[in-house]
């Protein structure tokens, strides 16, 4: 299914051909963890949530794949935590900005962000730096789904607390995120919109959740159960 969901956005104009790569590297990786979500993802998933809610400003960055695997999910989620979508691209031309901007509006988003691109992330080539000021730009929190390492590093450059979604652990994104979340992106964007609104609900202590967070160890107890492959 999500093999035909990359292979459609191909077809739409919405996801590079570069995606289809990504695709199958994380194909790969889901293999591995079992195709499952691990406790330490779905702890970070709720570390994720706590960070959200908390967050002045917090933006949901959208590229191609994540637009065409999880559409419909990324508005759920913008809608639970008060959030900004915005179409942030590796591969930016503005055709594919306005294609993914439309497809995001069919699936019930208002006011997604990524067209005027009136701002730069320092240190980051031209295309790939474009981002709005009264989006990315002015974020405190930023989700950055399926992203290439340079722009992970610089955005964290900019002093934003980046929550990362990437089924390797060992990927420089994942690395340099405040909250990695090692999953698949059709499992973890539900789930932290679910612990967001439990969160919300219970009204529990959202900054004893990130305080409590280690990054490290989410990172090394996935990379054990790949090592292993078995069970966590
Ligand atoms: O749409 P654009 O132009 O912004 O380009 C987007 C891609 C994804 C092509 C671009 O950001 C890129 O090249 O990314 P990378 O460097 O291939 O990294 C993508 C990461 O996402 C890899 O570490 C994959 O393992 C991981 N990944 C792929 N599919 C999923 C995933 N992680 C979570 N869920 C997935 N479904």
């Amino acid at each position: 299914v999500t093999r035909h969901r990359i292979e459609d956005g191909v077809e739409k104009g919405i996801t590079s051909t570069q995606g289809l790569i990504a695709q199958g590297r994380g194909e790969a990786f889901d293999y591995l963890l079992g195709e499952r979500t691990i406790d330490s993802a779905d702890a970070a998933t709720r570390a994720a949530a706590a960070h959200l809610l908390l967050a002045r400003h917090p933006v949901l960055s959208v590229n191609g794949n994540v637009a065409a695997l999880c559409p419909g999910e990324m508005v759920d989620l913008a809608e639970a935590v008060g959030a900004d979508l915005e179409v942030n691209l590796f591969g930016r031309t503005e055709q594919r900005v306005q294609a993914i901007v439309e497809h995001l509006r069919d699936h019930g988003a208002t006011g997604v962000k990524g067209l005027a691109a009136d701002a730069r992330i320092p240190n980051l080539s031209h295309e790939r730096a474009k981002v709005d000021a009264d989006g990315i730009y002015d974020a405190d929190v930023v989700l950055v789904p399926l992203e290439d390492g340079d722009r992970a590093e610089a955005l964290g450059a900019m002093n934003k607390t980046e929550i990362v979604i990437d089924l390797n652990p060992l990927s420089r994104s994942a690395r340099v995120a405040a909250v990695p979340i090692i999953d698949n992106i059709i499992r973890a964007v539900p789930n932290v919109a679910r612990h967001a609104r439990e969160l919300r609900e219970s009204g529990a202590d959202l900054e004893a959740i990130v305080e409590a967070f280690d990054a490290e160890a989410t990172l090394a107890d996935a990379e054990q159960v790949i090592r292993s492959s078995s069970a966590d």
